[in-house]
């Protein structure tokens, strides 16, 4: 039997989180300044473990919460974005972690210069962790376009939204103590645009081996002009990023977005949409029908 979820909430009450969100964002001590790409990565890290053909996983219940799903290797680090949450969710108790995470993350990328990406509310919160699908769903960035596909076409995306997806990757950096990797893939990484398609397209990416045996692409722009003192800025890509230019499909729409920046944020704009939305069932009116009958498994 499928029910709806709890009453939708007004639209002031969600301004009220969104004017929390945006307010947070601003974090002086915390890697480049703020929040917002770390909640980006929340929000993708707890939909992206969905498989479109079992109908597991997805963006309903915040399994991160439990050790099962957020002591997994993959999602190293996104303790700080939940705990850069919680006071919200301590605010407005009425809210969901899992409508809070993937909320937080479309108020962040608005915010940070992206486009507005069309969000609905209606998760529930697992209350144990017997839904929580097995590890090893989200992507190993030490590979290359297959295993692209191979993740990216179980949750039931092609090839122009992998790419139109991974311009995310203009925010943010790499941890080495979170996934090994290290440093920053554009110069302004709290700024949302095409730049991180242009960069892939104009430099030479060297391969790199990290102290860690990992390999990742780097490009030293040596012709800046530097201050006294100052070391000259060391931009990366993962295999995965580098992946998207070798493989003649995904070039395509690489070449694409880094031409036509509104082209990239409309089709971005829709596939975070969507991809915040895996795992979810909606109603006719919008209702979630997965929402409180978890327990019997996610039904369609
Ligand atoms: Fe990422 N991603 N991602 N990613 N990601 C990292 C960081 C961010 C992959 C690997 C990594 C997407 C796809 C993929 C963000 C957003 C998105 C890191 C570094 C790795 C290794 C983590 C760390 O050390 O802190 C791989 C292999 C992906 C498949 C292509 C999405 C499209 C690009 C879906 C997406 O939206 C963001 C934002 C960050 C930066 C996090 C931060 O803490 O700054």
């Amino acid at each position: 039997m499928s029910q709806t979820g709890p009453a939708a909430p007004s639209v002031a009450q969600l301004e009220q989180v969104k004017d929390a969100v945006r307010t947070l964002l601003h974090q002086p001590e915390y890697d480049d300044g703020s929040a917002g790409p770390v909640l980006v990565r929340l929000a993708w890290h707890s939909a992206g473990t969905y498989c479109a053909e079992t109908k597991t996983g997805g963006s309903n219940g915040a399994g991160m919460r439990y050790e099962k799903e957020g002591g997994d290797p993959a999602n190293a680090g996104l303790a700080h974005a939940r705990a850069f949450l919680e006071p919200i969710k301590e605010k407005f108790s009425w809210i969901t972690y899992a409508d809070l995470w993937c909320l937080a993350a479309v108020v962040a990328i608005k915010e940070m210069g992206g486009p507005e990406i069309a969000w609905q509310g209606g998760r529930t919160d697992f209350t144990d962790d017997t839904k929580i699908p097995p590890r090893g769903r989200l992507p190993d960035a030490a590979q290359g376009s297959d295993h692209l596909r191979h993740i990216f076409y179980r949750m039931g995306f092609n090839d122009q939204e992998i790419v139109a997806l991974s311009g995310a990757h203009n925010l943010g950096r790499c941890h080495s103590d979170r996934s090994g990797f290290e440093g920053k893939w554009v110069n302004n990484p709290t700024r949302f645009s095409n730049q991180y398609f242009k960069l892939l397209l104009a430099h030479d990416w060297k391969k790199k081996k990290l102290d860690n045996g990992l390999e990742q692409f780097v490009y030293v722009d040596e012709e800046i002009e530097l201050e006294e003192g100052e070391k000259p800025e060391e931009l990366m890509m993962l295999p995965t990023d580098m992946s998207l230019l070798s493989d003649p499909a995904f070039r395509t729409w690489v070449k694409r977005y880094a031409e036509d920046k509104d082209l990239f944020f409309d089709h971005f704009s829709k596939v975070f949409a969507k991809l915040l939305e895996l795992g979810i069932c909606r109603d006719a009116s919008g209702n979630v029908t997965n929402a409180e009958n978890v327990e019997d498994g996610y039904k369609s």
